[in-house]
């Protein structure tokens, strides 16, 4: 077809087909199960900001909304969207396919004075690759269970899979847990800048566990050891050893205006690096399988991340067969353990994936360290940091984030890079996935944390799903650069507060 509609992440086929557009209104009949239903009225009422009713009970001849689940399709997010004036009929394998289609549909409503037009279209879709992430660290800045929702619903839209949910830094410790009731009621109520911080009750966190899991998300909890781990000092002196400030650490503490870590006492700078649990104490092991234990039987997902970045504080023997042992832990409790790629290293469990946040152009020891796991073949996600870390500036100007990551990331280049040609000898059969992640060290609130996710949080969910970069003209900068921009309307409706790259086209409504 000549113009793509925006549709964003690009499906694998968009046909323009015969025939007059489809209305939508509020009393468009829809025909699914249950289930399916209460998801089209609230995937579609969110897309219109508008109340749809949407009714299931009319013996209709009026032109229907019909979900259906068929046979032909494969599993874990494909479908098939045909709309044209006398229906539209959404077809899938299971429910998760149902929902990707109801986004797809939601990116195709266009207002007019009879309802939502959407264009006459076959879309046949799925996923380049099945886990498809995003992570948010609420471990600087603490965010209450409503914004970690309003996420959830955020990354459902652009069709992610996982939630990764950064959960303990040197900030403070964000999870209640029976067993170590100290870790929230000592180490929970701090963040960075000297906020009031926070933490997550159990019901709180199995209550965003249950809201991803109707979004068909998974939530993947991490607790970062044995690094960025000051806050456990707060609530078990014994457990940290004292902080190690390197001449780096206190320069950059130095500009910054900010206080050394003190052991005992709560940190809100922004340093890394400078914590570690006492390797040396069999204590340090029984509490991190107190932790871990309980952490596996409150999550229902899958995986259990246990971070390993950035533990300078820690001795490399120590720090080896520190996460040899506890990925093995959290193997033997049925889960899949997950590190970031500096563990790649150790003699880690074999089940053991890894999570890549180099450079899009790798140095030698983040490419040895990331295919470690990809020998061992349990395979990797991929979140390189100069392209996916959206906490990074767009540009020098921009008021929040960080620049670590090789200067500021423009959405173009959050767009163009492709999963398979990050590291020499690591392609799709190896890849398990891509996540984009969002650090809030500058971040506090929902509004910055929209401004900062969109719109490059829809160039990640693009290389997650869709195919190879350049494989088809469509998959290029130009054409995502027009096909977000047609996407204002609705993140504007969804009260997402975007950011409004002066690069793209943004269309007016
Ligand atoms: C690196 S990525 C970190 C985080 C910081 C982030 C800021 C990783 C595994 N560690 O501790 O928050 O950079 O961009």
């Amino acid at each position: 077809m000549t113009a793509i509609p925006a549709l964003v992440p690009l499906p694998r086929s968009v046909i323009a087909i015969e025939g007059a557009p489809f209305v939508l209104t509020a009393q468009t009949p829809l025909i699914a199960d249950p289930d399916a239903a209460a998801a089209a009225r609230r995937i579609l009422s969110a897309a219109t900001a508008q109340t749809l009713a949407l009714p299931s009970d009319v013996s209709a001849s009026a032109p229907a909304l019909t979900l259906s689940l068929g046979s032909d399709i494969a599993p874990l997010g494909a479908y098939r969207l045909v709309a044209g004036d006398t229906g539209i009929e959404i077809s899938a394998a299971d429910a998760a396919g149902l929902a990707a289609g109801l986004h797809t549909l939601a990116q195709l409503l266009s207002p007019a004075s009879e309802g939502w037009l959407v264009p006459a279209i076959r879309v046949d879709d799925a996923p380049r690759f099945a886990y498809r992430g995003l992570m948010l660290d609420v471990a600087r800045h603490f965010f209450p269970v409503a914004d970690v929702c309003a996420v959830i619903d955020r990354a459902a839209s652009l069709k992610l899979t996982h939630l990764h949910l950064h959960l303990t830094d040197d900030q403070g410790w964000r999870l209640q847990l029976h067993a170590h009731p100290a870790l929230t009621a000592a180490a929970s109520n701090s963040e960075i800048g000297g906020g009031p911080g926070g933490f997550y009750t159990r019901e709180d966190y199995q209550e965003i566990v249950a809201y991803a899991a109707a979004r068909h998300l998974t939530v993947v909890p991490e607790i970062d050891l044995p690094g960025h781990t000051h806050a456990v000092g707060l609530a078990y002196p014994h457990l940290a050893a004292d902080p190690v400030v390197t001449p780096e650490l206190a320069a950059e503490a130095g500009t910054r205006g900010e206080a050394l870590p003190t052991a005992g006492m709560p940190y809100t700078g922004l340093g890394v690096g400078f914590s570690s649990l006492r390797l040396d104490d069999e204590a340090t092991f029984d509490f991190v399988a107190d932790v871990l234990g309980e952490l596996a039987h409150l999550t229902p997902g899958p995986y259990l991340h246990l971070g390993g970045d950035e533990a300078f504080g820690t001795a490399p023997d120590q720090y080896d067969a520190f996460l040899s042992r506890v990925t093995q832990l959290v193997a033997d409790l049925g889960k899949v353990p997950l590190t970031w790629h500096d563990a790649g290293r150790a003699d880690v469990a074999p089940e053991t994936v890894g999570q890549y946040w180099g450079l899009t152009t790798p140095d030698a020891e983040s490419t040895d360290a990331a295919l470690a796991f990809v020998r061992r073949a349990s395979g990797i996600i991929l979140s390189p940091a100069d392209a996916v870390y959206l906490d990074m500036k767009y540009d020098d100007d921009t008021p929040r984030g960080l620049t670590w990551a090789n200067g500021p990331t423009s959405v173009r280049r959050a767009y163009e890079w492709d999963p398979a040609s990050i590291i020499d000898g690591i392609d799709d059969d190896d890849i398990v996935g891509v996540e984009a992640a969002v650090w809030t060290e500058t971040i506090d609130d929902l509004a910055g944390l929209d401004t900062m996710m969109f719109p490059r949080l829809a160039a990640a969910a693009e290389a997650a799903w869709s195919a190879p970069l350049g494989s088809t003209p469509e998959r290029s900068w130009e054409s995502f650069r027009r096909r977000v921009g047609g996407l204002g309307p609705l993140w504007r409706r969804q009260g997402i507060a975007f950011h409004p790259d002066g690069r793209i086209p943004w269309a007016q409504e």
